[in-house]
C-alpha cells in the first residue's frame, strides 16, 4: 500500500504567517534536526544569512558537535553552536524556529510545546506533529529549503546569491539529484529560478558529490562487503556498520552521509535499510525507499518508534550488534507478508 504524500493541514497562506511571523521578531534562535543532512544544513544557513542580512539577532543551535564537511562552503556554516539541551524561555521578542524536523525532539532537545511559546515549524515531512505556534508544513515538498524558497517570496525576502547556494544544496540532496519521486515541477522551477540568481549545478554538485575522505571510502567498502539481498525479486538491501569500523577505517560518524542512497542503485532493490553501531552503543536504521517498494521507510520505522516519510525514515533497533542484520531481515519480512496479506 503506497502512502499518499499530503498533508492535509498545508495552506499555501502558511508561507505568508510564516514570513510575517519572521518579520515581527528580532530575534531568531534557528534548530535542527541530530545528524544534520544537505536539507537540514542548506535551510539553516540560508535562514541564519536570510536574518543576518535583515538585521536580526540571530543563532543557530546544532545538537551535534560537529557537522559533515562536506557543507562547509555554505556561507554561515562556521556560525553553529552547539547544545544538546537548550533552556526555552518565554521571552518577548525570541522566535525559536525548528527548521527540518518532523518532531521537537529530533534535535537539541528542552521544547515543551505546550508552554506555548514563540515557535516556528518549517518542514516537509508528512509526519510532522505541528509542534510550532506557526507550522509551515507540506509534505509534497521535496525539500525544507523548497518551503523556504516559497516563504522568502512570499514575504518578499531578498534571496542573495550565499543565500541561493544554500537553498539549491538542500533541494539538490533531499531529492537525490532530481531523481527521487518527491521532484515535482515546481521543485525543477525553483532550481531553475536558483540558477537565474546564478547557482552552478556542476559545481555545488561536485561540491557534494565528488568530496569523499580516502576513510570515508574504507568505511563504504566494509558496508558494501556486507551487504544482503533478499525478499522476493531480491527487492530488500540491508547492510551493517560497527563500532570498530569507525574506529578502524579512521571515519566519523558523518561518514555514512550518502551510503544509504548509493545502495539504491541496486538493480530491482526497492527498499534498503543501513544498521549504523554508535559510539554511545545505540543502533540506528536508516531507511530508503522507492516506488515499487510493498511499503514506505516511514512505515517501517514507525512501529519501532523512528519517523521519517515515504522515502527516508529512522528508527532504532534493541538488539545485540552481532544479530542485528538477521532481526532487521526478519522484520523487513515479516512487514512484508503482512503487506501482502492484510487480513
Ligand atoms: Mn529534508
Amino acid at each position: 500500500m503506497k502512502t499518499m504524500m499530503t498533508n492535509k493541514n498545508f495552506n499555501p497562506d502558511d508561507l505568508i504567517s510564516a514570513s510575517t511571523v519572521l518579520k515581527n521578531f528580532g530575534t531568531w534562535k534557528i534548530f535542527t534536526h541530530k545528524k544534520a543532512d544537505g536539507d537540514a544544513l542548506g535551510s539553516s544557513t540560508a535562514l541564519y544569512t536570510a536574518g543576518k542580512n535583515l538585521g536580526k539577532n540571530v543563532t543557530w543551535i546544532n545538537p551535534d558537535e560537529k557537522l559533515p564537511e562536506t557543507y562547509k562552503y555554505l556561507s554561515g556554516y562556521d556560525a553553529h553552536e552547539f547544545c544538546e539541551n537548550f533552556t526555552f524561555e518565554n521571552l518577548d521578542d525570541v522566535l525559536y524556529i525548528f527548521l527540518d524536523c518532523s518532531n521537537h525532539e529530533r534535535g537539541t532537545l528542552g521544547l515543551e510545546p505546550e508552554k506555548n511559546l514563540n515557535v516556528l515549524n518549517v518542514d516537509h515531512h508528512e509526519d510532522n506533529s505541528l509542534f510550532g505556534h506557526v507550522n509551515c508544513v507540506d509534505g509534497r515538498a521535496s525539500s525544507t529549503c523548497e518551503m523556504l524558497y516559497r516563504l522568502f517570496r512570499a514575504g518578499k525576502f531578498e534571496i542573495t546569491h550565499e543565500i541561493a547556494v544554500s537553498l539549491y544544496t538542500g533541494i539538490l540532496t533531499d531529492t537525490g539529484g532530481f531523481s527521487f519521486s518527491n521532484t515535482s515541477p515546481l521543485t525543477h522551477e525553483i532550481a531553475a529560478n536558483l540558477m537565474e540568481l546564478g547557482i552552478d549545478p556542476s559545481e555545488i554538485s561536485d561540491l557534494i558529490n565528488q568530496n569523499k575522505t580516502p576513510a570515508d571510502f574504507l568505511l563504504w567498502s566494509r558496508a558494501m562487503s556486507r551487504v544482503k539481498i533478499f525478499g522476493p525479486e531480491n527487492i530488500f538491501a540491508i547492510t551493517v556498520l560497527k563500532k570498530s569500523d569507525f574506529q578502524e577505517t579512521g571515519a566519523d560518524m558523518t561518514g555514512t552521509e550518502g551510503l544509504s542512497s548509493m545502495f539504491m542503485t541496486i538493480r530491482g532493490v526497492k527498499l534498503i535499510s543501513t544498521i549504523t553501531e554508535y559510539p554511545n552503543g545505540e543502533i540506528r536504521l536508516s531507511i530508503r525507499s522507492r516506488g515499487g517498494s510493498p511499503f514506505g521507510a516511514g512505515e517501517f520505522a514507525r512501529p519501532l518508534g523512528g519517523g521519517g516519510h515515504e522515502m527516508a525514515a529512522g528508527a532504532k533497533l534493541d538488539c545485540p550488534i552481532d544479530d542485528a542484520m538477521e532481526v532487521l531481515e526478519n522484520l523487513i519480512m515479516k512487514k512484508y507478508h503482512e503487506c501482502s496479506n492484510p487480513d
